[in-house]
């Protein structure tokens, strides 16, 4: 293992992302999922470089490389100079790869000096009230400090790429650029800052955006330091990479740079095994299926083998993800199924992280209820077997005796106080916790009348609390989750890839992705049937709104009138989509940024050096 470190002539990757040891979104997934791609190819020349917090590194294993290694000569040096570096693995992830984490503290009485230097030479008005900025700053310092020190250590070194992930990571970008180190470099946007805030604010983003002035906008939302930071990091690398097409739109107007090329997202393909999918289905069904009946049959019950389980999931961002389009096509399905007579539920899971209270006493209640009625069955079942059992070896009795008989007065109150505990006058929840202040969903519901009224069609679980195996109403991982449902609903209007419609397609699982989305938009220029595979795409670039609504209606009235057969067939098709999907595929676009960076790196003047000393940047 510790070949990498004592030899300086070989390859090295350094992967720079502010999500190593450290989940919050989206980008950690991508980092994660690829390790084991990363390292068939770049062995253990590959080493991730994150921000250091103590609470969080729960998953970091601490270990010193050699000193006399070039990575540890490095650390010895940097440590010597004050800086608090801690080298190590990432455990519990395929792969186990080298980290290096970096305390941000040690260099925290730099920051003034730091931000003034930033201020000065890029004319920021305002740093806004983020305390993330002030973090970046001092991460992007010592990356930049720690790869100078790498490079004049290990002189030798001539191979050595690396690549930044996403704004948090670029601070020191331009500085590398600057003291012309001989490294190559790569940096990719996961989505713009710029993009995130107009999408969701600006009606009419897409129409507008090359209308944008960035400078201006950044100004209108205090996020003026983040998108000078972000767009220097895209003017200063060797190769500048983004995860859509989409989403390369944005680079060009906002950061003011093409994107040398597409790097998508892949899966890691280990997760579900192709051959249990269906297996694994049914038996997460049956934990759904559960719950179903904890939280709504004590009011009123329904044919769970014609129950439909659809649901959506991400971070609460109500037109961004799609939660308006997505909950105006119930409403209009729960009309569509009330006149077709038909006798299918379909339960929509509406899964996101809002500030809540807690989980609701009453939900909470009736599960335990239909814990204790299950308690109370397998014992009456174990009471009556064993006394059954009992008359026929010692009675000559033929006649199968009154079994009433067997159980106790106890088993019998215990029956009976719990069947009463458990029916209840009130209509189902439709939210499962307390929400701090009500939202645009629970708005909806109310406006609309959708709250699970036993007439409708379409019932709404709004579960406002991301699902972890420790959840009290579920009890299944996320993954398990997905498994157990029929159709994942992710019809995003700003979206610059939407992991969650390729995890339905890893949990074979039919998904609505939407063409304003990453993910959806490769779909359709990659696959061309990708609907009878189970990957619906809606329309939402060049329709209006109301169009989009109808065709997701119909996609979901379409999907609940098909047979069950020809939902699982649609499973089958699925299996043969992922290989396309995983890392193992999608790694070549990684590997063309790098190859591109070192080449620049070697041989052409860098293509954006007047763009970073430009007037118009600074
Ligand atoms: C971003 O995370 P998000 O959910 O904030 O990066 C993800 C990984 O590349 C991407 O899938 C997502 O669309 C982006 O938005």
């Amino acid at each position: 293992m510790t070949s990498l470190i004592t030899n300086s002539k070989k390859k090295l990757l350094f992967e720079v992302s502010w999500e190593i040891c450290n989940q919050i979104g989206g980008i950690h997934t991508v980092i994660r999922s690829k390790i084991p791609s990363m390292m068939d190819k770049w062995g253990d020349g590959y080493i991730m470089m994150g921000p250091y917090f103590a609470q969080k590194a729960v998953e970091f294993e601490p270990i010193d490389y050699p000193n006399d290694s070039p990575v540890g000569k490095t650390v010895e040096k940097l440590r010597g100079m004050g800086l608090t570096i801690h080298c190590g693995y990432w455990l519990l992830v395929t792969g186990k790869p080298r980290v290096i984490l970096f305390d941000l503290n040690c260099i925290w009485s730099k920051l003034s000096h730091l931000k003034t230097e930033f201020q000065e030479q890029y004319r920021v008005q305002d740093f806004g009230t983020d305390p993330l900025v002030n973090q970046v700053l001092a991460f992007g310092e010592l990356i930049q400090l720690f790869i100078v020190e790498f490079m004049s250590v290990n002189p030798i070194s001539n191979e050595v790429v690396v690549h930044f992930h996403e704004w948090m990571t670029g601070s020191g970008l331009p500085k590398l650029f600057a003291k012309k180190v001989n490294i190559a470099t790569v940096f990719t946007t996961h989505a713009t800052i710029l993009g995130r805030y107009l999408a969701q604010n600006e009606p009419d983003f897409y129409t507008k955006l090359e209308k944008f002035d960035w400078r201006q906008e950044s100004r209108r939302y205090g996020i003026e330091a983040q998108v000078i930071i972000e767009r220097m990091a895209a003017q200063s690398a060797g190769t500048f990479t983004t995860i859509s097409e989409i989403t390369s739109q944005e680079c060009i107007h906002f950061l003011g740079r093409v994107p040398d090329l597409i790097t998508p997202n892949g899966i890691k393909l280990e997760k579900f095994p192709l051959f249990k999918l269906e297996n694994l289905h049914l038996q997460y069904r049956k934990h759904i299926h559960k719950f179903i009946m904890g939280h709504f049959f004590p009011s009123y019950s329904f044919d769970l083998n014609k129950t439909i389980y659809f649901f959506t999931s991400g971070r609460f961002e109500y037109k961004n993800k799609g939660f308006d389009i997505t909950l105006e096509a119930l409403s209009l399905l729960n009309t569509k199924m009330k006149q077709a007579r038909m006798d299918t539920t379909v339960v929509m899971f509406i899964i996101t992280n809002q500030k809540v209270r807690s989980v609701n006493a009453s939900v909470i209640n009736s599960h335990s209820v239909l814990n204790e009625l299950e308690e109370t069955c397998k014992s009456i079942q174990r009471e009556v077997g064993s006394k059954l059992f009992k008359s026929f070896v010692t009675g000559d009795q033929i006649q199968l005796p009154n079994l009433n008989s067997f159980v106790s007065e106890y088993l019998q109150h215990r029956r009976v106080r719990t069947i009463l505990s458990w029916r209840s006058e009130n209509q189902p929840a439709f939210l499962t916790h307390d929400l701090a202040q009500e939202d645009e969903i629970t708005d909806y519901c109310r406006q609309t009348n959708l709250l699970n009224n036993q007439k409708d069609k379409v019932k709404v679980v709004y579960h406002p609390e991301f699902i972890t195996s420790s959840n009290p109403l579920f009890g299944l991982e996320y993954g398990q989750f997905v498994c157990g449902c029929h159709l994942g609903i992710f019809p995003s209007f700003y979206e610059p890839w939407g992991y969650t419609p390729q995890e339905c397609v890893v949990a074979g699982v039919p998904t609505v992705t939407s063409n304003l989305s990453g993910f959806g938009h490769y779909v359709t220029q990659n696959m061309k049937n990708h609907d009878d595979r189970g990957i619906y795409v809606v329309n939402r670039k060049s329709q209006t709104y109301t169009e989009s609504v109808e065709q997701l209606t119909d996609i979901m009235f379409r999907f609940v009138k098909k047979t069950r057969r020809s939902n699982e067939s649609e499973r089958n098709r699925m299996e043969n989509v992922l290989e396309k999907f995983s890392w193992n595929n999608m790694r070549t676009h990684y590997d063309t940024a790098h190859e591109i960076a070192l080449k620049r790196k070697k041989n052409i003047p860098h293509p954006t050096a007047s763009a970073v000393e430009a007037s118009d940047v600074y």
